[in-house]
């Protein structure tokens, strides 16, 4: 599995499956959620309507309607609460279930966002050893289609330590 790290914004990427950031009733929300909602049209809506929302730590799967990707998997990072309600356990089962369905559906290529670095405030730096640790975990113990996963960064801060973390881990 290649790992790769861009800096953009993800409604842009031509690949399988981006992911969506998004919150539990998977209704829309600010940030990388409004941003995909924008620019995949109201039937994502439509369809997200029927799937009765996601609990954190989960994903679920949808058309990619307008965007330039065939799908959207959606999941539901955690809210910052310090650490200590289980942050890190919930945001790995993000990046795994993600990939899982990726995996089932036959996907090869995947974009993730910073999950969670945003409105739910998890510390980048921590959420990103999370990130890389789990995807390279998974494409080392499972045998999956996916061969590439991005990870699009939107801000400065994402791109450097991501950046970072793929030259001292890879
Ligand atoms: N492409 C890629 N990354 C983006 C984009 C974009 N177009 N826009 C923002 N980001 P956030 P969360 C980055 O807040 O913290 C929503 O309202 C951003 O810089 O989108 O998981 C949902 O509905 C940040 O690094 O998601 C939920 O209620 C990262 O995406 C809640 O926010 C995640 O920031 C979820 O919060």
């Amino acid at each position: 599995m290649k790992l790769t790290v861009i800096q953009g914004d993800i409604t842009k990427c031509a690949v399988d499956a981006i992911v969506n950031a998004a919150n539990s009733s998977l209704l829309g929300g600010g940030g990388v959620d409004g941003a995909i909602h924008r620019a995949a049209g109201p039937d994502l809506l439509a369809e997200c309507r029927m799937l009765n929302g996601c609990p954190t730590g989960q994903a679920k799967i949808t058309g990619g309607y307008r965007l330039p990707a065939r799908y959207v998997i959606h999941t539901v990072g955690p809210i910052w609460r310090g650490g200590n309600s289980r942050e890190p356990e919930l945001l790995a089962s993000c990046y795994r279930r993600v990939l899982e369905i990726a995996t089932e559906r036959g996907l090869i290529t995947v974009a993730f966002p910073n999950i969670s670095t945003g409105v739910y405030r998890y510390p980048k730096d921590q959420a990103c050893a999370i990130a890389l640790k789990t995807v390279q975990e998974f494409g080392q113990q499972r045998e999956t289609s996916v061969h590439e996963v991005q990870f699009v960064c939107f801000d400065d801060e994402n791109f450097r330590l991501y950046q970072q973390g793929l030259s001292t881990t890879a």
